[in-house]
């Protein structure tokens, strides 16, 4: 599959020397493809236990619209011992209605562009993910807690409500329910909840999370890209549409991806004996 990005997109050092010091970012090549590379982005803001201030969310913006073309899969990762303590509230003061719209705008634009980006992005959780850090967690395609992780939306406590698309994303992963109850009520899930109802898909002991994303980064990247496309771009487009359109589009998705050079390669090596069978189970 054609990569969209223009092949002489902003070299990496140019692009980390334009970030803002709360984001940081670092490449590591994929071991399981040769020329593929895997960027891991700090969130490094510890001392405001990375609370995501408009520098820092615009920062990830330029990340995730600049990524260097050989980069297949991202690992969003955080300094210190939190993941994120949500929305920057010394910021929010400032805002006025006209204001707080444009704001949550802004974030929705920046957030959909890492979920509906150009490679999967892997979330490591650890402490606190609250309000922001939540919903930026949601807007990930896995997600690996460590077990210090927490989840809280203390909206309600502030009197504000979500804005980075929580109340949109959040819920397709746990229930509406759910987080109604987290934001009436306030309260903290533990990791092992948060693993039980669905927010994280891997759990790992502390200090292992950046291990843990950087393996299943390279296992994404020895994919198709073709498919990684189609699993970022069709599968939630399809899970939202009424059955006879996803049946539909599911067709044309897997007509086009069966279709690509890539997919007979694997075919044909799979049929050969030449690639792994699926294993059982760990
Ligand atoms: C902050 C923020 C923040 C910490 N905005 N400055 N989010 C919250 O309501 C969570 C608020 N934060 C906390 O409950 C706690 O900070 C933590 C449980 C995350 C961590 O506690 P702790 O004891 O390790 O740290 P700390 O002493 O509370 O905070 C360290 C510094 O970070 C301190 O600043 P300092 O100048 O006094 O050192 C804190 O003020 C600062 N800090 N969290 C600003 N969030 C798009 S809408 C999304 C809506 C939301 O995200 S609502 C949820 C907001």
């Amino acid at each position: 599959m054609q990569d969209s990005r223009n092949s002489t997109s902003v070299p990496l050092a140019d692009l980390a020397a334009s970030l803002p010091a709360s984001v940081k970012i670092a490449l590591f090549p994929a071991q399981s493809v040769p020329d593929a590379q895997i960027l891991v982005v700090t969130l490094a803001r510890p001392h405001k236990r990375n609370a995501l201030d408009d520098i820092t969310v615009l920062g990830l913006a330029a990340v995730f619209e600049a990524l260097p073309s050989a980069v297949r899969a991202v690992v969003l990762e955080s300094e210190g011992e939190h993941f994120s303590a949500g929305l920057d509230l010394s910021e929010l003061n400032e805002l006025d209605i006209g204001a707080g719209i444009a704001h949550s705008r802004l974030w929705h634009r920046i957030f959909e562009n890492i979920q509906f980006g150009q490679v999967p992005v892997i979330a490591v959780l650890k402490g606190a993910v609250i309000g922001g850090g939540l919903e930026l967690a949601c807007a990930t395609h896995i997600r690996v807690a460590e077990t210090t992780a927490y989840y809280a939306l203390p909206e309600g406590q502030r009197g504000i409500f979500v804005g980075g698309g929580g109340s949109v994303r959040l819920p397709r992963l746990i229930g509406v329910s759910r987080m109604a109850d987290m934001m009436l009520t306030g309260r903290s899930h533990d990791a092992e909840a948060g693993q039980a109802m669905g927010i994280s898909h891997y759990l790992v002991d502390a200090g292992k999370g950046r291990d843990k994303a950087l393996e299943l980064a390279g296992k994404v990247c020895a994919n198709a890209p073709m498919t990684n496309f189609a699993v970022m771009h069709a599968l939630p487009r399809i899970a939202e549409s009424d059955p006879a359109t996803g049946y539909l589009t599911e067709s044309l998705m897997a007509a086009i991806a069966q279709g690509d050079v890539e997919a007979k390669r694997r075919i044909r090596d799979f049929l050969a004996k030449r690639t792994p069978k699926v294993k059982e189970p760990d």
